[in-house]
């Protein structure tokens, strides 16, 4: 986590200097789920590459940018790591707070790490974490010990504890979605939206982390459901859902596929979608209970 922290630093300062220097704009390639990849990409994902490799305690990673699993050469290193480098890519260029989101479990490999390692369902993370490069920069960190938010110090390039113990607070004020896909939602699905909508106020960045972090601070859920476009969602379960609803349960939330729990999932490949909800435990009991009535009445 050091290790991580350390490389998020690095990232923190190139963020800053956005627009000055070469690191903004696309590369002019698409990644493997067929999404243009931006300069900062691929910065950040060498940079936390060779942070976890110098660090000695990862054996292979998982990353949105890299198609197959990236052995580190250290197969007897006691975790391994999936990693979503920058989360919010469509808002770099826009200044707009964006992220970096890692799960990490324990590595099971023996003798020669295998990429199965890497498919092994959220709950046996052993922590999680996110970096929100936002109006100042935050580090989110779940284990079994609670959750802890660290604030950015650039006066000493480290990260100072700011909130000893995260929990979702007692009252739910916010939901997060993307209203554009809602001509292809289900009818059970629009319910719960519109449910939503007559309690709480609507917030939506459009970047995962800065979404999922004000939810949990001020009390809040986050929903990219399936539509008919995208039957499994967008966001990938490996390395988006499963560390934010690690997070999520620790700090006394739910988090949901619209079919099971989102650590449940048994997963089957590193980039898979999933439908993902995930947040204050009010709003995600009231939509999971008018999934399943209309579900009952139909
Ligand atoms: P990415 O930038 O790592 O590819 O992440 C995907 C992003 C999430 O940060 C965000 O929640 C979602 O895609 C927004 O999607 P949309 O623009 O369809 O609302
Ligand atoms: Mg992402």
């Amino acid at each position: 986590m050091i290790d991580i922290a350390d490389a998020a630093g690095v990232i923190h300062g190139k963020i800053q200097r956005l627009g000055l220097g070469d690191d903004i704009g696309s590369l002019e390639k698409v990644n493997v789920q067929g999404e243009e990849v931006q300069k900062l990409d691929e910065v950040a994902t060498q940079v936390f590459l060779d942070a976890l490799m110098k660090g000695g305690k990862v054996a292979v990673v998982g990353c949105e940018e890299r198609d197959d699993p990236v052995f580190l050469g250290q197969d007897q290193a006691p975790y391994v790591v999936n990693m979503d480098p920058i989360d919010g890519s469509s808002n770099i260029a826009v200044a707009v707070g964006i992220g970096s989101i890692f799960g990490i479990w324990p590595n099971a490999g023996n003798l020669e790490t295998t990429a199965d390692v890497l498919l092994s369902p959220g709950k046996y993370q052993v922590a999680a974490l996110y970096i929100v490069y936002g109006s100042n920069t935050v580090l989110v960190l779940a284990s079994a010990s609670g959750v802890r938010e660290f604030s950015f110090d650039p006066d000493t390039d480290s990260f100072i504890l700011t909130k000893p113990d995260v929990q979702l607070p007692q009252k739910c004020q916010y939901y997060s979605i993307n209203y554009g896909n809602w001509e292809g939602f289900s009818t059970s699905l629009k319910d719960a939206v519109l449910d939503l909508q007559t309690t709480y106020s609507l917030r939506y960045v459009g970047s995962l982390v800065a979404d999922f972090h004000r939810n949990l601070l001020k009390g809040g859920v986050f929903l990219y459901p399936e539509d008919v476009n995208n039957p499994s969602g967008k966001l990938r379960l490996m390395y988006e859902a499963n560390p934010l609803a690690f997070i999520t349960e620790k700090a006394g939330g739910l988090s949901s596929s619209g079919n099971e729990p989102i650590l449940n999932i048994a997963p089957r490949t590193l980039h898979q979608r999933t439908p993902l909800m995930l947040g204050h435990a009010t709003a995600m009991t009231t939509i999971m209970s008018r999934l399943k009535n209309t579900e009952t009445n139909q």
